[in-house]
């Protein structure tokens, strides 16, 4: 019998992690950026002991089920809407994920939605690359304004927080919704508000809530019809938090002036209605993708799932009831 550990890799990540990974654990490295069924994916961790995943592998109870040694999945995400932490509570399987070290790199890349869309840099582009620019124009291409307007963030955690002090440094008021508001010391000057003041105050509003059932089309039509008219909305938290439908349509009539979007309903499809229109930029679910950055994600991922397999709390679990569990116990079993 040996003592080597079996880890699977379920996703492509950068070829020296791999080799690092490889001094310590038996490796199964699936070296694709392509989607795993369920019934694919529990066929690769039917023996693993840990597994690092990406946002777009589900974990639950069904998966859990036929992976009887699995210790960990530790999400190289800080969004884990994908996985059924209940779930891998009762199985005694530890789920870890990543948060703060993309914080700067996801909230740069809300704004620059939020200039590219208020500015009409895609529009202006398209323009100009299809040969359309004859003649300066008084009137040419004219955006909404940033500086000096009132920002609303939907979803201040850390990730809205950094978002929110760049809003400063644009002059900007910011506003902003939590469940809970923050101490003053973390707020930063902001305000906090209900949604629904958030989406009647703000000039643009961007959203960085975790998806849930309870934010499951948290701004639909109704919702868009309290915006400002003229507003920008962002949206870099999730697909579904926003209904598609509904924003195409309030794009299309003009309510809103512009939509930067880095997340879809049942992306990676979009909803055609998108693409006839010149008020949007579209980004494929890459705001955290930086060099750096997905690297930290990385490590911080198999730094967590180290812990967990060497029988240490690892930093990030989000589910601690587990770690005192007899289930979980039952898991840590000799190779
Ligand atoms: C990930 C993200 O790249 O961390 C998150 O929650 O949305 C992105 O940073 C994506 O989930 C793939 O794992």
């Amino acid at each position: 019998m040996s003592s080597t550990r079996r880890v699977v890799v379920a996703r492509r990540v950068f070829p020296a992690l791999i080799d690092a990974l490889k001094q310590r654990y038996e490796v199964v490295d699936n070296q694709s950026d392509a989607d795993l069924t369920p019934e694919q994916l529990t066929r690769m961790l039917a023996d693993a002991d840990g597994a690092l995943i990406s946002g777009r592998e589900r974990i639950d109870a069904a998966l859990l089920a036929g992976c009887p040694r699995l210790q960990v999945v530790s999400n190289i995400a800080v969004g884990y809407n994908n996985i059924d932490v209940d779930a891998c509570t009762a199985a005694g399987v530890a789920a870890t994920n990543t948060p703060d070290v993309l914080n700067e790199a996801t909230a740069d890349h809300a704004w620059a939605l939020l200039l590219a869309a208020a500015r009409r840099v895609g529009e202006s582009e398209r323009f100009l690359r299809a040969g359309r620019w004859k003649r300066w124009e008084f009137e040419m291409l004219m955006g909404a304004e940033l500086h000096g307007t009132t920002l609303g963030i939907i979803g201040m955690g850390r990730i809205g927080r950094a978002i929110a002090r760049r809003g400063l440094g644009f002059d900007m008021r910011v506003v902003y919704h939590n469940r809970t508001r923050l101490p003053a010391a973390q707020e930063n000057g902001a305000l906090w508000m209900d949604a629904e003041g958030v989406l009647r105050t703000a000039d643009h509003v961007i959203l960085v809530v975790p998806y849930s059932p309870s934010t499951h089309h948290l701004i639909g039509a109704p919702q868009l019809a309290l915006m400002k008219p003229g507003a920008v909305l962002v949206n870099i938290a999730r697909g579904g938090v926003v209904d598609d439908a509904a924003l195409i349509d309030a794009l299309r009539s003009g309510r809103l002036a512009a939509a930067g979007l880095d997340v879809f309903e049942n992306e990676p499809q979009l909803n055609p209605g998108f693409l006839d229109l010149e008020n949007v930029v579209l980004t494929p679910h890459i705001a955290s993708s930086t060099r750096a950055t997905r690297n930290a994600m990385a490590r911080l991922a198999i730094d967590n799932m180290d812990s967990v397999l060497a029988g240490r709390r690892p930093a990030a679990l989000l589910n601690p009831p587990v770690w005192e569990t007899a289930a979980r116990a039952a898991r840590v079993t000799p190779r």
